[in-house]
């Protein structure tokens, strides 16, 4: 993969923007987005990245602020008017800044597409994705009305979605579950606790175990791998990890262990694309369930992870829906759309594939920074 990329320039836009419907998870309810596109320019290309940290730091400890301040004062910094052969060493440049993933990921992402861009090839062919179209499955928040949450249900499996994830927190689970089965008994059904249970709640999770799921996704603590691999070994559902994977070290826990069956992979918790990949290798290789997590992007993240889905060991649907379940317009022109069969397919132009609508970032641009190497 030899070629050369020399930033050149970096722009950072801070956008706000609505979500059609306010998104509320066990730990929080988002209405708005902050959302920071980046922009590296190299060799007349120009490569996009997207910082998917919250407004706040419930889901992870980084948010969006926290990102730009370590972007702006240590990564930039490091990586402003450089040549890199390769994404890895790119990464290998950030390496020693701890933690701050998010903000590292949506560097990279830009540097992924740069290099895609640079050889005229869709992204995924970069590294060694083998799909063109994508299994998705919705994400739905917390409904206060279970007929709302019936109704939204109803119309996404219509709509062909693959899948249908629901959040639960504790007082807001079996009784909602029971519902979506009698009313829904064949679909591809999971739950989302965002780490509100303890292993005091067992006798919850015993009762969820009936209705067939396809899997529980991050029940317990996101720092108790031992306590999931003691809930695991009590019930048949399979648990999903999200927030507990930060990168493949934890992954390598979390299978020893047996703390989960499948594993959500997110490219911006775990630093990045090479990251997703080497996790994505690890356990795929040891028979570990395999799928790609959202975080409410906007066209250019969820690109960027329709990229990625392509991996040959992603086995369950991913959580990238279509634009219109986000954003009333979304920055990036065509809008994803939704296959009849539950697929969104995965651009075939050089790099992400998609054109970035510049009109739209201007719109919803609420503050700019422009670094150009000196
Ligand atoms: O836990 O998977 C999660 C969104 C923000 C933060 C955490 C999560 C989510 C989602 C949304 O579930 C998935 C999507 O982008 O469609
Ligand atoms: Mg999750």
């Amino acid at each position: 993969m030899a070629m050369n990329v020399h930033i050149e320039k970096i722009i950072l836009h801070l956008l706000t923007m609505r979500l059609v419907l306010p998104f509320k998870i066990s730990v929080g309810t988002t209405h708005e987005r902050k959302i920071i596109i980046v922009e590296i320019h190299s060799n007349g290309n120009v490569g996009y990245g997207e910082c998917t940290a919250g407004e706040n730091p419930y889901y992870s400890y980084e948010t969006y602020e926290t990102c730009l301040l370590i972007m702006r004062k240590y990564l930039i910094r490091k990586i402003l008017g450089k040549n890199f052969e390769n994404p890895y060493q790119f990464r290998y440049e950030l390496e020693f800044i701890r933690g701050h993933k998010i903000a590292k990921a949506a560097l990279e992402y830009a540097i992924w597409d740069l290099y895609a861009k640079e050889r005229g090839i869709p992204l995924y062919k970069l590294y060694g994705g083998v799909k063109n179209r994508v299994e998705v499955g919705v994400s739905i928040g917390i409904k206060d009305d279970i007929s709302d949450l019936l109704h939204l249900v109803e119309g996404y499996v219509e709509r062909g979605y693959k899948r249908i994830k629901i959040k639960i927190k504790p007082g807001y689970d079996v009784e909602v579950i029971k519902e979506l089965r009698a009313n829904f008994p064949e679909i591809n059904l999971m739950v989302d606790a965002n780490a509100s249970y303890s292993l005091e709640h067992i006798k919850i999770f015993e009762e969820i175990d009936r209705y067939g799921l396809q899997m529980i996704e991050q029940p317990l603590h996101y720092e108790d791998f031992l306590d999931h691999a003691t809930l695991q070994s009590r019930i048949n559902t399979p648990i999903c990890l999200d927030e507990s994977i930060t990168s493949l070290h934890a992954a390598k826990i979390a299978v020893k262990l047996g703390s989960c069956r499948i594993i959500n992979v997110k490219p911006p918790r775990v630093g990045g694309i090479i990251e997703s990949i080497n996790i994505c290798r690890y356990a795929g290789e040891r028979g570990i369930g395999l799928w790609i997590g959202g975080m409410l992007e906007t066209g250019i993240g969820k690109t960027h992870l329709l990229h990625v889905a392509t991996l040959p060991q992603i086995n369950y649907p991913s959580d990238i829906s279509e634009s219109s379940r986000y954003w009333r317009e979304d920055i990036i022109d065509p809008p994803l759309k939704l296959n009849k069969d539950g697929t969104i397919n995965v651009p075939q132009e050089p790099g992400i594939g998609v054109r970035v609508d510049e009109d739209l970032i201007q719109k919803y641009e609420r503050k700019r920074w422009v670094f150009r190497a000196l």
